[in-house]
């Protein structure tokens, strides 16, 4: 009885293994797209309450490296939600950076996600042809 339960414990254990390894390799909710190699790398600016830039150009599958500057006076981030990455919210006179890569195309909105901001203008493009 007491193997039984052990195999039932290792098939258990390895069941539960190749769910968390099978939820690292599946995809996101991005589609999925093929690498360019090209690394877009750019600084922004960022105060109350706007970013400059305020556009940044990329190709699908660039590498965009961002360099965020909180120049204002009040915490600010750096945020694309719809690719689900951004910066940490750093105080004025920080900086931080974000890397990813461009996986789908059209115009994505990047914000301050401090609330209060995007509504007031803290909002931005990145335009992924
Ligand atoms: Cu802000």
């Amino acid at each position: 009885m007491k193997s039984k339960n052990f195999i039932w414990l290792l098939v258990f254990a390895v069941f539960i293994y190749g769910c968390s390894h099978a939820a690292q390799t599946l995809p996101s909710s991005q589609e999925q797209v093929e690498p360019t190699g090209n690394v877009v790398e750019i600084t922004v600016e960022g105060g109350e309450f706007w970013f400059n830039p305020k556009t940044i150009e990329a190709n699908k599958g660039d590498t965009v490296k961002i360099t965020f500057k909180n120049t204002g006076r009040v915490i600010h981030n750096l945020v694309i939600p719809s690719f689900g990455v951004g910066t940490r919210t750093i105080p004025a006179g920080s900086t931080d950076s974000v890397e990813f890569i461009a996986t789908s195309s059209g115009n994505i909105r990047i914000e301050c996600t401090v609330p209060g901001h995007a509504e007031r203008g803290m909002i931005g493009s990145l335009v992924v042809s």
